[in-house]
């Protein structure tokens, strides 16, 4: 069980110290949750992982986001092509491929990409979440206008309080509605210790600093959602976190939890 009320005493601590620019709406209103749409253009290192025999057609077969590193790399989280989220080992999934350039998953834009081959984090945890990371290799390269920079260890974005953007085709509510246009929503680095505090450890996951950050709302309302996860969480330019888990979405003191880029994967490349 949580302890709600000590929560919420020693998130008021961390309130204090973080200003919030203005209070967070109570109830998740819509990535992504509290979201807005964006044009894909504006975000092309923001890609659709896909399989129309495991998700069915409607929606292109999305099912997890992932962040262009590399001309032919993609990051996404290990727990993506887990078992329980293919509903069937990854080997069975032939047909796992990648679109970039659609922002709506409804139209032709872009193209279908089919993924040469994955690389699951060996040292992801998946009773903790810890390193929810993998890399994908595609069978075609993007143009190198569509790459992100990781942030390295160290660097500023990480720092609590800085803005940062989450983007997906996720759930908008919590309630299972699916976008199928690619939403973005704004969140906010939170100090590990936020979401130390939330997640001390339970079924859902535990929260382990090396490998993870913490960003949200403090109030709720702006968050990742399921759908969301793989894809990207950026500031100031580059590429911070990637979505892994939390409790719900949008909920008061339960921010998001993503997979800390930094230190993960050695170095994006330009070539690669
Ligand atoms: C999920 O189920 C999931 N609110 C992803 C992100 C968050 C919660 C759940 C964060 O994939």
């Amino acid at each position: 069980m949580r302890r709600p009320l000590v929560r919420a005493l020693s998130l008021a601590a961390v309130a204090a110290v973080i200003p919030l620019a203005s209070p967070a709406p109570a109830a998740a209103d819509s990535v992504v949750i509290g979201g807005y749409p964006v044009e894909i253009s504006e975000s092309p290192w923001t890609v659709a992982l896909a399989s129309r025999d495991r998700f069915g057609g409607t929606r292109a077969g999305q099912f997890c986001g992932g962040a262009v590193i590399g001309r032919s790399t993609v990051l996404t989280a290990a727990h993506c092509l887990g078992e329980a989220a293919l509903g069937a080992p990854l080997g069975r999934v032939r047909d796992l491929k990648v679109i970039a350039g659609r922002g709506d998953l409804l139209g032709e834009e872009g193209r279908e990409i089919p993924v040469r081959a994955v690389r699951v984090n060996p040292a992801y945890d998946s009773y903790t979440n810890a390193g929810d990371l993998a890399v994908l290799t595609l069978t075609e390269p993007l143009p190198a206008s569509s790459v992100i920079r990781m942030a390295g260890s160290g660097d500023a974005a990480y720092r609590p309080g800085t803005d940062a953007v989450v983007y997906g085709w996720g759930d908008t509510t919590g309630g299972g509605d699916f976008a199928h246009a690619l939403r973005a929503t704004r969140v906010r680095v939170l100090s590990d210790a936020v979401c130390e505090e939330a997640y001390p450890g339970s079924a859902e996951g535990k929260y382990l600093a090396d490998s993870m950050l913490c960003a949200g709302e403090l109030g709720g309302g702006r968050d990742a959602c399921q759908g969301d996860s793989g894809g990207p969480l950026v500031a100031q330019g580059r590429l911070i976190g990637l979505v892994s888990w939390g409790s719900g979405c949008g909920r008061a003191e339960s921010p998001g939890v993503y997979t800390r880029v930094s230190g993960v994967v050695r170095e994006p490349g330009a070539g690669h």
